[in-house]
C-alpha cells in the first residue's frame, strides 16, 4: 500500500500537465491565426525580468506592435511599470485562484481575451517569479526565455536544470554590478552550456542598455521567422 501513494500523486499531476498541454496547443494555434509571436520569459523573483521588459518594449517601439501578459500571486505593480510603455498590459494575479506559482494555459487564453490579438505582433508573458512551476507549464508560447541575475549565484542552472533545458536563450542580467560582486561569469556560462548546450546567452544591463541590442536583434529575428511561416 506504501508503495502506490506516490504512483497515485504522479498520476494526477500528469493528468494536470496532459490537459494544460492540449490548452496550450489551442492557444498555439490561436496566436498562429493571428500572427502573433509569443515569448514566455521566465525567471526567479528580482532578476529584472519586468525592467528588462520595459527597455524592450521602448526598444521595439514603433517598429513591433507588442503586449505583456504579466503574472504575479498579488498587486499591480508590475503592469503599472509596464503601462508606462503605452503597450495594453493584462495583469494577472493568481490569489485568485490559489496563488499558483506559475500562469498555466487556461489562464493565458483567459487573460488574451482582454487583448485584440489582430493588432498584436509580439506578445510577451512575464511569469510568475519562480524556476520550477513555470517550466512545467507550456502555455502556448513559441519561445521561452530565462532570465537569470548576476546576484543569484552561478549554480541556478544545474540547480534548476529544466528551466534551462527548456528554454530557447538565456539573459544573464544585471551585468552592471559585476565590478561589485565576487561572482565567477565563466562558471555560470559554463554551467548553462552544461545544462543546454549551444542556448544563446544573453549578457543584459536593464540598469545600463548593455547587451539589449543583441537580445532585440534575436527577437526580431524570431518575429520574422514566424511572420514567414505564417506567409505574411
Ligand atoms: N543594477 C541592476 N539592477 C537591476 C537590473 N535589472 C533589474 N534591476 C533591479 O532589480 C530589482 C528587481 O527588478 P524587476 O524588474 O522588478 O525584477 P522581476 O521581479 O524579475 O520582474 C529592481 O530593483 C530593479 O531596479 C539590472 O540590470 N541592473
Ligand atoms: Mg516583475
Amino acid at each position: 500500500m506504501a508503495e502506490k501513494a506516490p504512483l497515485r500523486e504522479v498520476r494526477v499531476v500528469g493528468r494536470v500537465l496532459a490537459v494544460n498541454e492540449r490548452m496550450a496547443e489551442e492557444n498555439r494555434r490561436r496566436f498562429a491565426a493571428r500572427g502573433v509571436f509569443v515569448v514566455n520569459v521566465m525567471s526567479s523573483p528580482g532578476s529584472g525580468k519586468t525592467s528588462l521588459l520595459q527597455k524592450t518594449l521602448a526598444a521595439l517601439a514603433p517598429r513591433v506592435s507588442a503586449a505583456v501578459i504579466v503574472g504575479d500571486v498579488a498587486t499591480t505593480h508590475d503592469a503599472e511599470r509596464l503601462a508606462v510603455t503605452g503597450v495594453p498590459v493584462v495583469q494577472v494575479n493568481t490569489d485568485a485562484f490559489g496563488g499558483d506559482c506559475h500562469l498555466a494555459a487556461h489562464v493565458i487564453e483567459r487573460a488574451a481575451e482582454d487583448l485584440d490579438l489582430g493588432a498584436i505582433d509580439l506578445l510577451f508573458v512575464e511569469n510568475v517569479g519562480n524556476l520550477v512551476c513555470p517550466a512545467e507549464f507550456d502555455i502556448g508560447e513559441d519561445a521561452r526565455v530565462v532570465v537569470l541575475s548576476v546576484t543569484e549565484g552561478e549554480d541556478k542552472p544545474v540547480k534548476y536544470p529544466a528551466m534551462f533545458r527548456t528554454c530557447h536563450a538565456a539573459l544573464l542580467n544585471k551585468i552592471d554590478l559585476l565590478p561589485h560582486l565576487d561572482y565567477d561569469k565563466a562558471r555560470a556560462l559554463a554551467y548553462i552550456r552544461q545544462v543546454h548546450p549551444g542556448m544563446p546567452v544573453f549578457e543584459t544591463s536593464a540598469r545600463t542598455g548593455e547587451g539589449l541590442a543583441a537580445w532585440v536583434d534575436w527577437l526580431l529575428a524570431g518575429l520574422e521567422r514566424k511572420r514567414a511561416a505564417a506567409g505574411r
